[in-house]
Order: structure tokens, then C-alpha cells, then sequence
């Protein structure tokens, strides 16, 4: 009988009872049995005589020796996961000689072989596939490696650090030395090896410093590698400019790669990145792949400062790099891009992704307390959550007084790995704060609705506000104390003229319920509330629709205008959904849609506020999803809002077309976007949409154009469609990243057949269940089709649990993020839950269930 897996509980954490000083690693690649050896420098901590356990997995061990001698066979044991060695020495040399099979490792964790690429991905407890090793974020230790391998096959030998040695050796084989000064996690470990074109440039540092930077990808790619270069510069001398922080070794590298399972890796000096997040051009990537390529590059550098130089004491401490690093690559984006454009973007993944997974049964705090495969917890809520915690700081504290606590973090803890409460700390001490409410947000998961009543009193010239906020239980966590929720604000006149009530707009809500009073208050103001999206949390309060619209017209506070605009949409959808009757537009709606179009405002953000709001938005304020009248309302609204505006979409697309080749800045990209949205609604109207589809695809000099018409036309089921995609297939069939955008189309395609035709695309050339592109692109983007995967018969739900069986044993992590999309199964009606639970009960049945599916399982079928 099989263990089953056990859960870690972040208040048993201990500190390690041996640190690794030194780590001196010798690879000899092979594809079917690499020989790893490793030559640590053991220092035990504490003074009692505990073994030395090291983690280990899907090792060969070959031999062990302690300061040179073979160690007895009574003296050790070696099991499926860690070897132990009994010793009652302070301080000793470990030699561990043990073997691995690169080319079986199909999960992509540890060391692998794809594409004739040696590759590793050691995060979160990836080295112990390599290895035996104390595989846990603090024990940081200096690591020197060697590489071995045929010289032919693998020119690059790659790994973290300085390259301090290379030389050929016998038999076509040759070698290098790699050095990296700085102590480090084993997670944060990489090497690569094999073929490549070469992208070089240099970066000099306000210090004088000149880093080297090479780009690493597949061969023929060159032409797609300038902008992740361009983007990476950008990054350093961002860092330098807002942060303070200057890059530390003399060479940055980052490896394009096919196959991995995630975005990027922020290994020391050596980041490996999926292709995707690095490879663009105008033919083959669209504006928002572009800005995506500056976003991962710029997460991963400054990775280097916050989250490698001072790293996580345990990985229930995850946030404290990654809320962080995306709270800085957010920043980063906005600096250089549009801040507005960006904060929605954000907000949206929060509203559509975070909400509901603090709904479910998986619901965790940004640090979470319970982990049973550290792999499940890269969610939206650590990451995403996380971020807006950080911004919530940075909004009480202000840029200086931000800056001020980073300073305090880096001086207290460089080198260190540490806590999320030593960050807040430090942010506090820095500033004479008291955070001791606002720390509610490390350890409480799910979203506080805040509800906010206003009176005024004309006689009294005085308007009070009063402020609620409950946040729901969620699994193991019953009752919630109040947050500490910064509410910024700003007031309107019905004509909308800005309001100066007071001369702070920011409100502390610290209590399950405040009140507010503004005196000298002459006239009734229309309130604008968590401007900019000061918290994360849900808003209920009472605001009529004139209110909404004078909001959506005159608020200062960009966000906000674009927030009006999705209350106005929803409160229609939600009241058609609950008469079960047609949406009917009203002169107003239409009027203010027409004057925002119409408006001297950034085409992007036109673009973005007459985006409908998406079905899982909708879905998120239903206890019980009602899933076809959400599709029904959705579409009705789209078809309604086209023919009404039918000329002003028409007008908006031939003057938003650009004469000029194309440009990758903001003014073009936004034009873009507003011709894309101005396209999608015309594309409802059918044929009369046949020639400005073809002709935009047939003209278009890059991506956004072309794919953009494409998905106009199969998203509203438009006639041209098919033809549409066939000609995308012929022009760009074996293009694996952009056929993955021909793939998510069709699987995104709201239509009776799209199960099926998934099923068929399964079996097409350019697809594979072994690439997790692939899956994502075609399987992952199903998931998120509300109308189609929650299909009433169930044959999305049969599908998408096929696929994750089989990829049960081969890639755990990437069945687990599909299996996402079954865990707020108890959200749907009856039948559906059924279908749903059949499947999470047949998954629960697999023999050797990974450990990956075993957790999400449980927890969302424990009643
Ligand atoms: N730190 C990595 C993510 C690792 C995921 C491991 N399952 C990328 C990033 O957040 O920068
Ligand atoms: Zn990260």
C-alpha cells in the first residue's frame, strides 16, 4: 500500500540541524543516466546528534563517502525520499556519487532532456531530482559546478555564476567550471546545456560596472530576440532609478526554452524562460505578447534582489518574493507603459482568477498555514493577492516612506533567508507604523465585502459614510477579524466637478464598521470609492445609474471611470439573468456609451471600459452559477450594444487603422485595441462584417491585426470564420507559438461544437500532451470557455478529466492546473455538480494519484 501524501503545517517549522556551506557539483551528462556527483561541506547547527537527512527522489544512489572514506552500510539509510546518515561529527565533507535519467523526466522538474536541450527546474523542491540534498530555502551555500557533455551536440554548457574554467576533453567531449559567489538555495540552482543562437550585449551599471548579457535561444531565432534583450536593459536601469538596486555578478544569461512548465525561472545569473515570454516579432507575436515579454524578463531580473539576495525561510513564505516581484514588475510595466491600462489589466485577474479562488475550497492566505505539494500554492492569491497587500503598503506609506522600508529590509536581511513578518516588520520600523490589523492579510484567506452606506444632511451641510466589512469563512478559518483596508476616494457634483471634502482622500477601515462625517459639505456629492482599486476586496452599496454615469464620464481616477462602466454592464446582465428576460438598453446607457467613444481619452481605455465584463466576473456574484442565462445575457448585450453603435464602431475602426508600418509603442498599441474591440462588436452583425474581417486579416503586417480578425470572426461564430483559420493554418502551420494562438481561439470559441473540435485538435500535428504549451494553449484555454466546458452534458468535464489522467504520472503539475477548473464544483447546479463530482471521484480512484491532484482532490471533496 502507498503512503498517502501528508500535509507541512508552517507552525512546525524548524530550523535545519545541518547547513551546507560549500557545494561543489560535477554533472556528466548522458540522456538516459547523468552521473551527478556532489561534494558538500556539512556543518551541523545545534549541538544535539541527529542524523543528517537528506532530501532525495527518483535517484540511483552509487556511493557515499564522509571526508573521504565509504561510509558503512549500517551507517546510512536510503529510501524513496531521503537518505540518512547517522554521524555525530560537527563538521565533515559528504561525497555523493548517484545517477539520473533525464530523458524519462517528463514532469520537467529537476534535470531534463527536451529537444536535445539539457534543462533544470529546481524550484519549489526540484533539486532533490537531481541530488540528495537539504532541499529547503535556508540553507544557502556557495556552489561551484562543472559540466560535462559531447561537444558537438551541447557547444553551451551553462550554469549559475562566473564561468571560471572550459576545455576541450577526449572523445569529442568537452567541459566548464561555473562559480557563483553568492550563497544560495538549492532552488535557485540551474544548468543548461546544449545548442543555440546567441544574442550578446553589455549593460553598464551607475557604478561603472560592465555586465555582460547573452540571450540563449533555439537556432533561427534571432530575429525574434531583441526585445527581450531591449526589455532586460530596461529592467536593470529601472531597478537602478526607482529601487536602488544595481545588478551584483558580471554576467546575466537567460535560456529560451520549449519546454517548461511555467512562465520563467529567476535561477541565479541564469534565468530559464519558456520561448514564449521571450521570442517576439511584429509577424509572430501580438502587442500584448510584446508587453508580456517585458513583464516575465522584468520579473525574473528583479527576482535577483527580492527573493535571491534575501530569499524565503520556508515556502509558506512564498509571497514575500513573489507578491513583491509582482507588485515591482506591475510598477515597472506602468512606468514605462500606461499606468491606468495597467492597474485594469491587473484588477481584472484579481476579479475574474483571485475571487474565486478565495471562494473555494482552496482558498489560502497569501501565506498559506497548510501545504501538501508546494507546486499547488503558485496561485493567483500569492502572487496576485500578494501584490496588491504590497501595493496596499505602498499605499499607506507613500512612495518615500515605501522606499524608506525597502532600504530598512535589504540593510536587516541581505544574504538572509526570511519571513513575510520580518518584511512587514521592517516596513513598520522604517516608518513609526503600527501594522498590526493590516498583518490580517498574511494570515486570512478570502474577500472582504465592504458595503458602504452615505447620508447627507443638506441643513447640516454634513455627509456621513458608513462603512462595513465581513469577510466569509473559508476552510479552516471560521471567523475573520476585521483587515485593515485602505479606502481611497474622491466626490463629484451631479455635473461632475471634482468635490474637495478633506484634504486626505485616503479612509482607514479598521473595524468591522466605522463611521465617517464630512462637515462643510454644501452640496449632495457623488462619491467615487477605492479609487485606483485601493484593496481587494467587493463593493456593495447603493448608487443609482445616473450616479455610475456621471462616474464613468467626469472621475479623475481612471479605474474608477472604467469601474462604472463594468457596474453599469453587470447591474444589466444581472437583471436580465434575474426576470429571465432580454436586456433592454436604454437611451442612457447608449448615450454614454456613444459620448466614451466619442471622448478625448486614451483609445486603450475606451478600448477597455466597453470590454464586457467576463462570464467568471458574473459568475463570482452568484452562490449557484447560473451558467446559461450568464452566456445568454452576455452575448444579447454584445449583439444589442453592436447594432446600436453600429456607425460609431464603424467610424472608430477606419480611423483607429494606422497608415504606418507597425510600431510597438503606446499610442499604436492602444489604436490597436480600440480597433479590436470595435471589430468584435461589429463581427456580431454577420455579414455584414465579411469584408472588414478578410480585409484586416488580409492586410495586417503583424500579429495583433491578424490574429485579432481571426478571433473576431470565431468568437461571434461570423460566417468567415472557418476560413478564416484555415488560412492562419496554412501561413503558419509548424510555427509552434502562434499556432498555440490558433489553438486557444477555437478552444475559447462559444459554440455547440467546440468539445469536439478540441478533441479533433488533439490529434493535430502541431499539438502534443507532452508540451505544456500545448496544453495550456489548447486544453487550459477550454477551461476557461464558461458556456462550453460547463457544457450540460458533461462532455467538457469528460474530456478535460481524460486528459488530466493521463497526465497523472507524466506531468503532475501541469494535470493540476487543469484540474483547477473542477474545484468550485459545488458553485454549479445539480446536475452539473454531479457530472463534475464523477469525475473528481474517478481521478481520486487513480493508482499512484500524484500528490499534485491528491491535495485538490481532498479538499474539494471533503464536505
Ligand atoms: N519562481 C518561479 C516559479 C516557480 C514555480 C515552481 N512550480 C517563477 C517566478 O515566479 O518568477
Ligand atoms: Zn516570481
Amino acid at each position: 500500500m502507498t503512503q498517502l501524501p501528508k500535509a507541512k503545517y508552517r507552525k512546525d517549522y524548524q530550523e535545519p540541524e545541518f547547513t551546507i556551506t560549500d557545494v561543489d557539483l560535477t554533472f556528466n551528462l548522458h540522456p538516459t543516466e547523468t552521473r551527478v556527483t556532489s561534494v558538500l561541506k556539512v556543518v551541523r547547527q545545534g549541538d544535539h546528534t541527529k542524523p543528517l537527512v537528506l532530501d532525495g527522489e527518483q535517484l540511483t544512489l552509487l556511493s557515499l563517502k564522509v571526508d573521504g572514506e565509504d561510509v558503512a552500510e549500517d551507517s546510512y539509510e536510503c529510501n524513496e525520499h531521503s537518505l540518512s546518515l547517522n554521524t555525530s561529527l560537527k563538521a565533515f565533507t559528504l561525497e555523493i556519487e548517484n545517477s539520473v535519467n533525464p530523458t524519462a523526466n517528463e514532469a520537467l522538474e529537476g534535470l531534463y532532456l527536451a529537444e536535445n536541450t539539457f534543462c533544470t527546474q529546481c524550484e519549489a523542491e526540484g533539486f532533490r531530482r537531481i541530488t540528495y540534498y537539504p532541499d529547503r530555502p535556508d540553507v544557502l551555500a556557495k556552489f561551484t559546478t562543472t559540466i560535462i557533455a559531447d561537444k558537438a551536440e551541447f557547444p553551451y554548457l551553462l550554469s549559475n555564476g562566473n564561468r571560471i574554467k572550459q576545455l576541450d576533453l577526449d572523445n569529442g567531449k568537452h567541459m566548464a567550471t561555473w562559480q557563483d559567489p553568492f550563497p544560495k538555495p538549492c532552488y535557485l540552482f540551474a544548468l543548461v546545456a546544449g545548442n543555440f543562437d546567441v544574442l550578446r550585449d553589455e549593460f553598464t551599471t551607475r557604478e561603472g560596472r560592465t555586465v555582460d548579457l547573452e540571450l540563449f535561444v533555439d537556432k533561427g531565432n534571432l530575429d525574434r530576440a531583441d526585445h527581450a534583450m531591449l526589455s532586460l536593459k530596461n529592467a536593470m536601469k529601472w531597478d537602478e532609478e526607482r529601487f536602488d538596486l544595481v545588478y551584483d555578478l558580471d554576467i546575466y544569461m537567460i535560456v529560451a526554452v520549449d519546454f517548461f512548465n511555467m512562465g520563467a525561472m529567476e535561477n541565479k545569473g541564469l534565468n530559464v524562460f519558456n520561448a514564449k515570454y521571450v521570442l517576439a516579432n511584429p509577424a509572430t507575436a501580438t502587442d500584448q505578447d510584446f508587453l508580456n515579454v517585458e513583464s516575465v524578463i522584468g520579473h525574473e531580473y528583479f527576482h535577483n534582489w527580492t527573493g535571491n539576495r534575501v530569499t524565503c525561510r520556508d515556502w509558506f513564505q512564498l509571497s514575500l518574493k513573489e507578491g513583491l516581484t509582482v507588485f515591482r514588475d506591475q510598477e515597472f510595466s506602468s512606468d514605462l507603459g500606461s499606468r491606468a491600462v495597467n492597474r485594469i489589466q491587473d484588477v481584472r485577474v484579481i476579479r475574474s482568477h483571485q475571487f474565486a479562488e478565495d471562494a473555494g475550497p482552496m482558498a489560502h492566505p497569501i501565506r498559506p498555514d497548510k501545504v501538501v505539494q508546494m507546486n499547488n500554492f503558485y496561485t493567483v492569491t500569492v502572487y496576485n493577492k500578494g501584490a496588491e497587500v504590497i501595493r496596499m503598503i505602498h499605499t499607506l506609506l507613500g512612495e518615500s516612506g515605501f522606499q524608506k522600508g525597502m532600504k530598512l529590509y535589504f540593510e536587516r536581511h541581505d544574504g538572509k533567508a526570511v519571513t513575510c513578518e520580518d518584511f512587514v516588520q521592517a516596513m513598520e520600523d522604517a516608518n513609526g507604523e503600527d501594522f498590526s490589523r493590516f498583518r490580517h492579510w498574511y494570515s486570512q484567506a478570502g474577500t472582504p465585502v465592504v458595503t458602504a452606506e452615505q447620508s447627507y444632511d443638506k441643513d447640516a451641510k454634513q455627509l456621513t459614510l458608513v462603512l462595513k466589512q465581513e469577510t466569509a469563512s473559508t476552510p479552516g478559518q471560521e471567523q475573520k477579524a476585521p483587515f485593515h483596508i485602505p479606502v481611497k476616494w474622491s466626490a463629484y457634483s451631479e455635473q461632475g466637478a471634482e468635490l474637495s471634502l478633506s484634504d486626505n482622500n485616503l479612509l482607514h477601515l479598521k473595524e468591522n464598521e466605522s463611521t465617517f462625517t464630512f462637515d462643510n459639505v454644501v452640496e449632495k456629492p457623488i462619491l467615487s470609492l477605492f479609487d485606483n482599486f485601493s484593496a481587494p476586496v467587493k463593493v456593495k452599496r447603493t448608487i443609482s445609474d445616473d450616479e455610475l454615469r456621471v462616474l464613468l464620464a467626469h472621475s479623475k481616477d481612471d479605474f474608477s471611470r472604467w469601474d462604472a462602466a463594468q457596474s453599469l454592464f453587470t447591474r444589466m446582465i444581472e437583471k436580465g439573468i434575474n426576470d429571465d428576460s432580454a436586456i433592454e438598453l436604454s437611451a442612457q446607457t447608449i448615450d454614454a456609451c456613444r459620448n466614451l467613444l466619442q471622448a478625448n481619452t486614451d483609445p486603450a481605455l475606451k478600448a477597455l471600459a466597453l470590454t464586457l465584463p467576463s462570464a467568471s466576473t458574473i459568475a463570482d456574484n452568484y452562490e449557484t452559477i447560473p451558467v446559461e442565462a450568464i452566456n445568454t445575457q452576455l452575448k444579447s448585450l454584445k449583439t444589442q450594444l453592436a447594432v446600436a453603435l453600429e456607425n460609431d464602431f464603424s467610424q472608430l475602426l477606419s480611423a483607429c487603422k494606422s497608415e504606418k508600418a507597425y510600431q510597438l509603442v503606446g499610442d499604436e498599441i492602444a489604436k490597436r485595441q480600440l480597433k479590436q474591440v470595435c471589430l468584435s462588436y461589429l463581427a456580431e452583425l454577420g455579414d455584414a462584417a465579411t469584408d472588414k474581417l478578410t480585409e484586416q486579416f488580409d492586410q495586417a503586417d503583424n500579429l495583433t491585426d491578424q490574429l485579432g480578425a481571426m478571433q473576431a470572426g470565431v468568437w461571434a461564430n461570423h460566417s468567415a470564420a472557418e476560413s478564416l483559420l484555415n488560412k492562419f493554418e496554412q501561413q503558419w502551420r509548424g510555427e509552434k507559438l502562434v499556432m498555440d494562438k490558433w489553438f486557444s481561439t477555437q478552444a475559447l470559441a462559444n459554440n455547440e461544437a467546440t468539445v469536439e473540435r478540441v478533441k479533433d485538435l488533439m490529434t493535430h500535428p502541431d499539438f502534443s500532451l507532452k508540451n505544456p504549451n500545448r496544453v495550456y494553449s489548447l486544453l487550459a484555454a477550454f477551461t476557461q470557455n464558461q458556456a462550453q466546458f460547463h457544457k450540460a452534458d458533461g462532455a467538457g468535464y469528460e474530456l478535460i478529466g481524460s486528459v488530466i489522467q493521463q497526465l497523472n504520472t507524466s506531468n503532475p503539475q501541469v494535470a493540476s492546473r487543469l484540474l483547477s477548473a473542477f474545484v468550485s464544483w459545488r458553485r454549479y447546479d445539480e446536475n452539473r455538480q454531479k457530472l463534475m463530482r464523477n469525475q473528481l471521484e474517478s481521478l481520486r480512484q487513480l493508482p499512484n494519484l500524484a500528490s499534485d491532484l491528491f491535495e485538490k482532490i481532498e479538499s474539494c471533496l471533503t464536505e
